[in-house]
């Protein structure tokens, strides 16, 4: 029987069992459309890496004596669909079966699932072979529960998949959870490595994208092109990270600084959504780096906790609520996303430079993601629709299975606050506790009226005092909401006047 199998962008698994045999019968398919490029605007590094990385790809398998088809962006054939693309191979080559790996975005997987239905011959869909859960598993855990615990799914997948667990059944150093060890600020030691990761050479691609007139944003140049493109280059970088950076990354994982754009993050998150890495062997690393002594069970953990935990609750959570939640907003915020976000041109000291990073490096780590624009949006009231549209076009990991539920759900509170149990905004105390940010900031971070005021100050207060009706009830901000209840009337006043006076003017601020 002749079968075509459909490789999507972000499934680029080499170990996958599809590939495990070398069958003439079987062709592959991998294509670059313009349906995938142009339904958010990207980043140019994204489409880069994503291309060059699905090329290579193709190599892969090719060496390995597989049949593969490719549609490059600018061949003449390529009808820029992958229906229509299907469509015509079906015909030329014949084709009795049409397999696919599952989508990990709603979009997709209910296009294909409709194009299954709608063509002649008999189709199948499999397991990519990538996450520890399938895609329900989260759901059924915690259905009709008001609150997604994390942390109890988190003890679960510790538990079920035997990682750090003592023989007894009890979690190895007898907690389930260090994050109180993991919050320091820093103040530049230790060092920051040097990027070790290839600078690629993409010029050719350059031209081939911008011949196709797809449009992007951000900053495309070679010096800054540094993501894996491919299973060896991730696994070196993998290994460089857990042998000599991971032993930092609990004490500053929400540490931000001027200077340092990666501090010690581990930069993983394009290779495991394109799966060329998988998280199983990245959990099992750092756990052996851990039996090893070579870090400690604080580091071990807090890593591990954001594979197995953090990212398979957020894969779960995404597929228990699409496609309604995609829809959600919670405080029916409407405010644009304000121009700046696309250029980097604020005042702000600490939105300049996560939005200047993200534009030169299509990457920030989780705090700057959360802490700097999330909270500055969610203060301000940007649409969450709008704002999750820029995220999924700006980073490199930003597939939306894994966005949306951190956009819409941890930072923008859309949901009302069924994933996150309170929402994640803070005064400019909380930046520059974990920044230098404040440092030669046009305002100032201490003062909450005035033009030289730090903007998060008023807007923190104003966020409470405004949303009163649907979050006074909430346990969490008890201290806040009796801090409010307390407040001068005046001051309230105040502090609402100079809120609305900086949503008023932000594209100036
Ligand atoms: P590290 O800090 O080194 O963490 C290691 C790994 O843990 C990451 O690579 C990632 O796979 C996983 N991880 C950590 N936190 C999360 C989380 N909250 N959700 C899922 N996985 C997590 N992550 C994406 O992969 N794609 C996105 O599009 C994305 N969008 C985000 C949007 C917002 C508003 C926020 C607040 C977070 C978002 N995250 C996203 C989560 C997190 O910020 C990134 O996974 C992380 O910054 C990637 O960098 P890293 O590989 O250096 O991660
Ligand atoms: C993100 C992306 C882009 C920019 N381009 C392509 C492409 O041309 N071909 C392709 O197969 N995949 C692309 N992708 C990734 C897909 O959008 C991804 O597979 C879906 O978001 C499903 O997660
Ligand atoms: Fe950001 Fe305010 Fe600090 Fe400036 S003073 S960097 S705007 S937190």
């Amino acid at each position: 029987m002749k079968i075509l199998r459909l490789i999507l962008g972000d499934q680029l698994n080499s170990n996958h069992s599809w590939f495990k045999n070398t069958d003439d019968e079987i062709l592959y398919v991998l294509m670059e459309v313009k349906q995938e490029t142009n339904y958010v605007l990207h980043h140019a590094q994204k489409i880069l890496a994503i291309f060059a990385a699905m090329r290579d790809f193709k190599s892969a398998l090719a060496k390995e004596n597989h049949q593969v088809i490719y549609f490059k962006i600018n061949e003449k054939s390529n009808q820029q669909s992958f229906k229509l693309n299907l469509n015509t191979l079906f015909t030329q080559h014949k084709i009795q079966k049409f397999e696919y790996l599952e989508p990990d975005e709603y979009r997709l997987d209910h296009d294909l699932k409709e194009f299954c239905a709608e063509i002649s011959i008999p189709s199948e869909c499999f397991s990519s072979e990538h996450f520890y859960t399938h895609r329900t598993e989260v759901n059924e855990m915690f259905t009709d529960k008001k609150q997604w615990l994390m942390e109890s799914f988190y003890r679960y997948m510790r538990k079920r998949h035997n990682v750090l667990m003592s023989e007894d059944g009890k979690p190895v150093g007898s907690k389930w959870n260090f994050d109180h060890e993991n919050r320091k600020s820093w103040k530049g030691e230790p060092k920051v490595f040097e990027d070790h990761r290839l600078a690629h050479d993409h010029s050719e691609l350059w031209n081939e994208i911008t011949e196709a007139k797809i449009k992007s944003f951000g900053n495309h140049n070679a010096s800054k092109f540094r993501w894996p493109l491919n299973r060896k280059e991730a696994l070196k970088h993998l290994d460089f990270f857990i042998q000599h950076i991971l032993i930092y990354f609990g004490d500053f994982q929400d540490a931000m600084h001027k200077d340092e754009t990666r501090m010690f993050h581990s930069l993983i998150s394009f290779a495991l959504n394109t799966k060329m890495l998988s998280p199983k062997e990245v959990v099992s690393a750092v756990e052996k780096s851990y039996l090893s002594n070579q870090i400690s069970i604080n580091t071990a953990e807090g890593f591990i906790r954001q594979i197995i935990g953090w990212r398979e609750y957020i894969r779960g959570y995404y597929w228990a609520h699409m496609p309604a939640f995609g829809e959600q907003n919670y405080f029916s915020h409407q405010l644009p996303v304000p121009n700046w976000f696309w250029n980097g041109k604020t005042k702000m000291n600490c939105l300049k430079y996560t939005i200047n990073q993200s534009l030169d490096e299509a990457y920030a780590h989780h705090i700057q993601r959360l802490m700097v624009v999330g909270n500055f949006s969610l203060l301000v009231g940007i649409n969450p629709k709008s704002l999750h549209e820029w995220y999924l076009g700006i980073y490199i990991d930003a597939f939306e299975w894994v966005e949306m539920p951190n956009t819409l759900g941890m930072s923008q509170f859309a949901d009302g606050g069924k994933l996150a149990s309170k929402p994640y905004v803070s005064t400019a105390n909380y930046i520059n506790k974990m920044s230098n940010y404040c440092e030669g900031c046009h305002y100032s971070k201490s003062e909450r009226l005035g033009d030289k005021a730090c903007p998060f100050n008023s807007l923190y207060w104003n966020f409470f005092i405004t949303k009163a009706g649907q979050l006074s009830k909430n346990p969490r901000l008890a201290i806040v909401n009796k801090q409010i209840r307390d407040m001068d009337p005046n001051l309230i006043k105040d502090i609402q006047s100079q809120a609305k006076k900086i949503i008023k003017n932000i594209e100036d601020i």
